[in-house]
């Protein structure tokens, strides 16, 4: 059923706890821990609890918690105080666009210099 976990998701494992993570943030409705590989100083990945593929079907099944997940990730850049030199909210939407984990997750980018376009 849509947003149940599936068994062979990462990021369902981590909302579990069964795959560790750095988390640093948690909700009732996300999670959000540090990215394994690391592309900015601050570089942490803000997921909804429920499974769903990537953002476009998140939002449309669950308008509340999309808005969770951007809520959460701007409390992520004000912790980490990136929220002062400027940050980046990315989803990566389809293997064209560099997504390679197929549940719904906000990457928060900063600490550096972001140059625009992104490549
Ligand atoms: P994307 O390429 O947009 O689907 O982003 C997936 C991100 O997930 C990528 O930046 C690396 C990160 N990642 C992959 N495996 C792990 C893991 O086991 N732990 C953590 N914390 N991050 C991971």
């Amino acid at each position: 059923m849509a947003g149940e976990p599936q068994a062979d998701c990462l990021f369902c494992k981590i909302v579990s706890g069964e795959v560790p993570a750095t988390v640093v943030r948690e909700t009732e409705t996300t999670v959000a821990f540090r990215d394994i590989n690391p592309q900015a100083p601050t570089h942490v990945l803000v997921v909804p609890k429920a499974h769903y593929p990537d953002v476009a079907s998140l939002a449309a099944a669950d308008p509340q918690i999309t808005a969770d997940v951007l809520t959460e990730a701007g409390k992520v850049a004000a912790e980490d105080k990136v929220d002062e030199t400027g940050y980046r909210i990315v989803f990566n939407t389809g293997s064209g666009a560099g997504q390679t984990v197929w549940h719904a997750h906000a990457h928060v980018l900063g600490g550096r210099g972001l140059n625009w376009p992104p490549g």
